[in-house]
């Protein structure tokens, strides 16, 4: 998809900022610093659209970027990140739960994971919540260009064998650094808006 026009449409720090339109939200889900807001960046093919850290978990907030009027890319806090107090951890864990729970209007989460470990605890907690919750997923498996290309098609396997054993969910590998395997990501998500 050649987007025109993405913009950020607000930073909402409680539901009752989250836009009120019926535009469907695609949304970015993952643990901080696997590459969400640079996802949204290369989707969009914008270098500072969704801002980008290497200093993970500093923002309690959750931006909607509004992609041509035609839908919303969610970038949502990540989790998870270790040198957050147990309770702040929780805090973000809530503020991510209270979103999923209330927006009358994902039409998919996008479950990012990283190429280069197996899925952390709070990872498999996460994909059981959204799993449980009937939300329409996709798992991208992130940072592709740490593999060597001829690995990185088993890699997706084998994470995939660990998260979804029955096969009925997408998998796809992506580099959000590097541009590539997007087109086959924006492929999906087009079924999708
Ligand atoms: N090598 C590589 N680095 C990436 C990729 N995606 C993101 N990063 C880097 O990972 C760090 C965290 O990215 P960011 O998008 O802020 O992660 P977020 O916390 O999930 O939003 C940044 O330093 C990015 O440059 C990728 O596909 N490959
Ligand atoms: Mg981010």
């Amino acid at each position: 998809m050649l987007v025109k026009n993405p913009k950020l449409k607000i930073s909402a720090v409680s539901p009752k900022q989250y836009p009120t339109n019926n535009l469907p939200q695609i949304v970015l889900v993952g643990k901080s610093n696997v590459g969400k807001s640079s996802f949204i960046n290369t989707l969009v093919n914008r270098k500072k659209l969704a801002r980008t850290s290497s200093e993970p978990g500093k923002t309690r907030q959750i931006n909607f970027y509004d992609i041509d009027n035609k839908f919303y890319l969610v970038d949502l806090p990540g989790y998870g990140f270790s040198k957050m107090s147990k309770i702040e951890q929780e805090k973000v864990g809530n503020f991510i739960e209270e979103y999923l729970q209330k927006s009358k209007n994902i039409s998919l989460i996008i479950f990012l994971i990283d190429i280069r470990h197996n899925p952390t605890e709070n990872d498999k907690l996460m994909y059981n919540y959204i799993l449980k919750n009937n939300f329409p997923c996709m798992v991208i498996v992130n940072k592709a260009d740490k593999l060597a290309v001829t690995k990185v098609l088993n890699e997706v396997e084998n994470l995939q064998k660990i998260l979804n054993p029955l096969k009925d969910i997408t998998f796809l590998p992506c580099s959000s650094e590097r541009k590539i395997y997007t087109d086959r990501v924006w492929e999906e998500i087009e079924k999708y808006i």
